[in-house]
C-alpha cells in the first residue's frame, strides 16, 4: 500500500459519535432559542443523527443522556437506530439536575443522596445492556463553592466508593469513562477537576475504567495534547468529548476555535496508536444559534480534516529532524502537514466510499430540513435540560 493509500484507508475507518443532546434545543443560562423542526423525542434525535451519518459516512453511533433520553423500551430505541443505519453509543449519566444534588451526587455528605446517585448510574448500566452500548460516561457536577463547605478528602472517599460499586456492575465488554472538568457548576473545588484525579480513580478501579478528555474542560492555555500523549502511554485514554472553546466550557463546534490545537491532539492520537485502539471519538456540543444538523456535519468534517493532516505527518522525516536536534526542520515537518489542504483528499475518500464528496451541500439539498420543519409540529421539543 502506498502511504497515501494507507492514509485514505485509515480515514475510511474513522468514526465520530454524535450526541443526542446536540440535536435538541439548547442555550445558555440566559436563553434557549427554539429552532423549528427540532426532534420531539429520542427516536427523532436518532432520525437526525442518521442523516449526519448518511452524508458523512463517519458518524455511525449516537450517545444518549439519561434521563433526557429516557424511553420505556430501550431495545426498541436500539432497533429504531439500527433501522436508520446507526447504533446507540455511550450512555451518559446525569446526576446534576435534581434538587437533591445541590451539594453533590456521588460525593454528597448525605448517604441517601449518594445512594440515589449510584442507583441512577446502575440504571444506566441496565440501559447499556438493553442497547448494547459499550461505554458508560460519567461526569459529576460535584464540588463545593466555599472553603470549608465540605471535607475534600471525605468527598474523594465517597467518590471512590460509589465508582467501585458501579464498576463492579459492568459487564465483561463494558467500560466506565470518567470525565473531568476544571470548574462549573462548582467554583471552589470540583471533585473530579483534572486528568490526574480521574486517572488516579481509574487506576484503582481497573482496566475497564478509562479517562475521558473533554476538550473544553481545561484552564486556558493547558497543553491538551500532552495530556492525550500521557494517557495513551498509560493505556488510560478512553475517549474524547470534542468541542471547542474560546473562554470556558463553550461547547462550540470542534475545530472552530482552534483547528491547530485539534490537529496537535489528533497527531498525538495517531502517534500513540489511539486511532486504531478503543479510543472513542465523541462530540459534546450545543448548537444554540446555528442550525443543528449542518453544525454537526461541519464538526465531523473538522475532525476528519484534523485527522487527515495528522496522518500526513512525515514520521521518518520528523524523527530524523528530532534526533539530529534540528528544531526548525522538526517544526517545519509538522507544519507542512498542518498546512496541507486536505479537502481534496477527503473528497476523494468520500467518493471512493460511495458518498457525495460535499456532505454539507448534499444535506442542504436533500430536503430533510424542510420535511422536519413541516412534520414536527406540536409536542414538547426535546432539548438540553428537558
Ligand atoms: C459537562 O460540562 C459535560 O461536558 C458532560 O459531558 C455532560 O454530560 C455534558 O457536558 C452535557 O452536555
Ligand atoms: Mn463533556
Ligand atoms: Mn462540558
Amino acid at each position: 500500500m502506498t502511504e497515501l493509500a494507507a492514509v485514505k484507508a485509515a480515514l475510511k475507518t474513522q468514526a465520530v459519535e454524535t450526541p443526542s443532546w446536540a440535536y435538541g434545543n439548547s442555550g445558555t443560562r440566559f436563553k434557549v432559542f427554539a429552532q423549528a423542526g427540532v426532534p420531539r423525542d429520542p427516536f427523532e434525535k436518532l432520525d437526525d443523527a442518521a442523516k449526519v451519518h448518511e452524508f458523512t459516512g463517519a458518524a455511525p453511533t449516537v450517545a444518549l443522556h439519561i434521563p433526557w433520553d429516557r424511553v420505556e423500551d430501550y431495545a426498541a430505541l436500539a432497533a429504531h437506530a439500527e433501522k436508520r443505519g446507526v447504533r446507540i453509543g455511550a450512555i451518559n449519566s446525569n446526576t446534576f439536575q435534581d434538587d437533591d444534588y445541590k451539594l453533590g451526587s456521588i460525593c454528597h455528605p448525605d448517604a441517601a443522596v449518594r445512594r440515589k446517585a449510584v442507583d441512577h448510574l446502575l440504571e444506566c448500566v441496565d440501559i447499556m445492556d438493553a442497547t448494547g452500548s459499550r461505554d458508560l460516561k460519567l461526569w459529576f457536577a460535584d464540588g463545593t463553592n466555599y472553603p470549608g463547605q465540605d471535607d475534600i478528602r471525605s468527598r474523594q472517599d465517597r467518590l471512590a466508593e460509589g465508582l467501585a460499586e458501579v464498576y463492579g456492575r459492568l459487564g465483561e465488554n463494558q467500560r466506565m469513562l470518567l470525565e473531568y472538568k476544571l470548574f462549573e457548576p462548582a467554583f471552589y473545588t470540583t471533585d473530579v477537576p483534572d486528568w490526574g484525579t480521574a486517572y488516579a480513580h481509574c487506576l484503582k478501579l481497573g482496566e475497564k475504567a478509562q479517562v475521558v478528555v473533554d476538550t473544553g474542560h481545561h484552564a486556558p492555555g493547558t497543553n491538551i495534547e500532552f495530556i492525550v500523549a500521557t494517557l495513551l502511554r498509560e493505556g488510560k485514554l478512553g475517549g474524547f468529548d470534542f468541542n471547542s472553546r474560546f473562554y470556558a466550557d463553550d461547547d462550540l463546534m470542534v475545530g472552530a476555535a482552534d483547528p491547530f490545537q485539534l490537529f496537535r491532539i489528533m497527531y498525538e492520537v495517531v502517534r500513540g496508536g489511539g486511532f486504531t485502539s478503543d479510543v472513542a471519538f465523541m462530540l459534546d456540543q450545543c448548537h444554540n444559534i446555528e442550525a443543528k444538523i449542518p453544525a454537526i456535519i461541519r464538526s465531523v468534517m473538522n475532525v476528519q480534516e484534523a485527522t487527515a493532516k495528522a496522518l500526513l505527518v512525515d514520521g521518518p522525516a520528523l524523527a530524523a529532524a528530532q534526533d539530529s536536534g534540528d528544531v526548525l526542520e522538526a517544526n517545519a515537518v509538522l507544519m507542512d502537514a498542518y498546512n496541507t489542504d486536505v479537502r481534496p483528499l477527503l473528497r476523494e475518500v468520500r467518493e471512493e466510499s460511495g458518498l457525495d464528496p460535499e456532505p454539507m451541500k448534499a444535506y442542504r439539498s436533500c430536503g430533510w430540513a424542510e420535511k422536519v420543519v413541516a412534520e414536527r409540529v406540536g409536542g414538547e421539543q426535546a432539548g438540553w435540560g428537558a
